[in-house]
């Protein structure tokens, strides 16, 4: 028989895609059928996913996606914590609000941090669908809703007619017991929840439904949609080209997640004021790892340079990065200056919450340098460098720490997602983190969404371990003879946060 096409919706934080897998025997090869801008809208002050806009992308792309061969499957990952809220009807309320926006910085929980953090592994991040829940509470929407989706479920939901949340994007709310067995329900009641909200749990490789006739024109209900490892960074996880046990991954796009797979949670005292989370993985793993605010530093330094250069009135109130234009400084440009400009001249934390919400990105780490005595880069090559040097030292932090919390050694670091094309960046994790870095696949979250419908057919051999075997990466990174003394010069410059 020949290749098995299937096609994986991977929806990112400033674009859509929809890549047709397609599998053979002891191969998958990705094609990109539609990309699409991901573009959010502020209203009346508050930040919203354009859902409608990215759900027309997904059916044009779908529509794209049957011209390379009739799908078997679909499945839909996206970023995680956000949510649609149903009415008694099964109609969405509103627009999903983005984990961007301000609603949550104030929210405080009534229940401890470091009790969430023992029911549940999940570490405290100000967006999490708890937070965003408790912020919501009290408001005419929440009382209306019936049923909460996240946003790959919510998808999934108009393609089938079937409800459910899957478990590894489920585990980031904050409301699985950890290791993501359940809802904690008993949790759930004390933050008053409506626990009649949560639909069912799905675990990854489970049919969803049959597409709904009428769906999309011209596919049919023989493609079935695979409920998939719809957290985005769950299924680059599965699409990372790991050999042995002793890796950590870097899923590297517009956030880093930086961590190891584990078999069971950690939920110590200490792994919790290192801000470490436990999320659902696939197959009952763990992934244990800390987020790192990643390139969305970059594009949002990228946006406002951008705007600076086309005037005042004319720059987007938040527009989806273009990566450059005419008006602004192109990514190659930049990053071949960042590359001849000195390096480690300053660094920031690049975990720090400064950076989470959208605004004037340059200005924010030139605070962060002064407050830390360091010089402030005085051109766009400068501060990518900054930028840059400073991944890598939260990188080196990361890769550190995760090995002194679970006791594991870790030997080689594979960096997957959009940052594995970034030479500079791959070079100077590896010399950061002092181990060999294997960058690749840039599309790991679409592999590992494809692997995950490829097994569900009954197209690969079931474990981890041989669909991982079918992944591999681009380009091996080796750490750079003596540079390790001035990569913990630097991580002495800034303090470890305290939380
Ligand atoms: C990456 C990601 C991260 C999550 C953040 C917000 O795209 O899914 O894993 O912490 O977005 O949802």
């Amino acid at each position: 028989p020949g290749p098995v096409t299937v096609a994986a919706v991977d929806l990112g934080a400033s674009s859509g895609r929809v890549i047709v897998g397609s599998v053979g025997s002891g191969t998958v090869r990705l094609t990109e059928a539609a990309r699409f801008a991901n573009t959010p809208v502020r209203v009346q002050g508050t930040l919203h996913w354009d859902i409608l806009a990215l759900y027309q992308g997904i059916l044009d792309g779908l529509r794209a996606a049957a011209r390379h061969g009739a799908l078997a499957s679909v499945g839909v990952d996206s970023w995680a914590v956000d949510y649609g809220l149903l009415d008694g009807d099964g109609r969405l309320l509103a627009n999903p609000v983005h984990y961007r926006d301000a609603r949550t910085a104030d929210v405080a929980a009534p229940v401890p941090a470091a009790a969430l953090y023992a029911a549940t592994g999940i570490a405290h991040q100000p967006f999490n669908t708890v937070y965003q829940l408790l912020a919501a509470a009290g408001t005419a929407q929440l009382a209306a809703a019936r049923t909460l989706l996240l946003i790959p479920d919510l998808v999934t939901y108009w393609l089938t007619g079937t409800t459910g949340a899957e478990r590894t994007n489920a585990s980031t709310t904050g409301l699985l017991t950890a290791g993501g067995a359940g809802w904690d329900l008993p949790l759930v009641s004390r933050l008053g929840i409506r626990a009649s909200l949560l639909p069912p749990l799905r675990d990854p490789g489970t049919v969803a439904g049959p597409l709904l006739p009428g769906t999309v024109t011209g596919l049919t209900p023989d493609t079935l949609v695979t409920t998939v490892a719809s957290h985005d960074t769950a299924s680059a996880v599965v699409g990372v080209p790991a050999r042995g046990p002793a890796f950590a991954y870097i899923s590297c796009g517009t956030w880093s997640l930086v961590g190891m797979e584990l078999a069971a949670p950690v939920l110590t005292e200490r792994s919790r004021s290192a801000g470490f989370t436990n999320e659902a993985g696939v197959d009952g793993t763990v992934r244990y790892l800390r987020n790192v605010m990643g390139l969305w530093l970059l594009q949002e330094c990228m946006r406002s340079w951008s705007a600076a250069a086309s005037g005042p009135a004319s720059g987007p109130a938040f527009g989806a990065f273009s990566g450059g234009g005419a008006a602004g400084a192109s990514l190659d440009v930049l990053l071949a200056g960042a590359a001849a400009a000195p390096a480690l001249r300053s660094v920031v934390d690049a975990t720090d919450p400064r950076f989470l919400a959208p605004g004037d990105m340059p200005a924010r780490i030139a605070a962060a340098l002064r407050d830390t005595g360091q010089p402030v880069p005085d051109d766009p090559p400068a501060t990518t460098r900054c930028i840059l040097d400073s991944l890598a030292l939260a990188y080196r932090r990361a890769v550190h720490d995760v090995q002194e919390l679970t006791g594991r050694h870790v030997d080689v670091v594979h960096l997957v997602g959009g940052g594995a094309q970034n030479a500079l960046l791959c070079q100077l994790t590896a010399d950061a983190c002092e181990l060999p870095v294997e960058a690749g696949p840039v599309e790991a979250g679409a592999l590992g969404n494809v692997l995950v419908q490829a097994r569900a057919l009954g197209l690969v051999e079931p474990d981890l371990a041989a669909m991982r075997a079918l992944v591999h990466a681009s380009r091996t990174y080796r750490p750079r003879p003596g540079s390790a003394a001035d990569w913990s010069a630097a991580d002495r410059r800034l303090p470890r946060p305290a939380r």
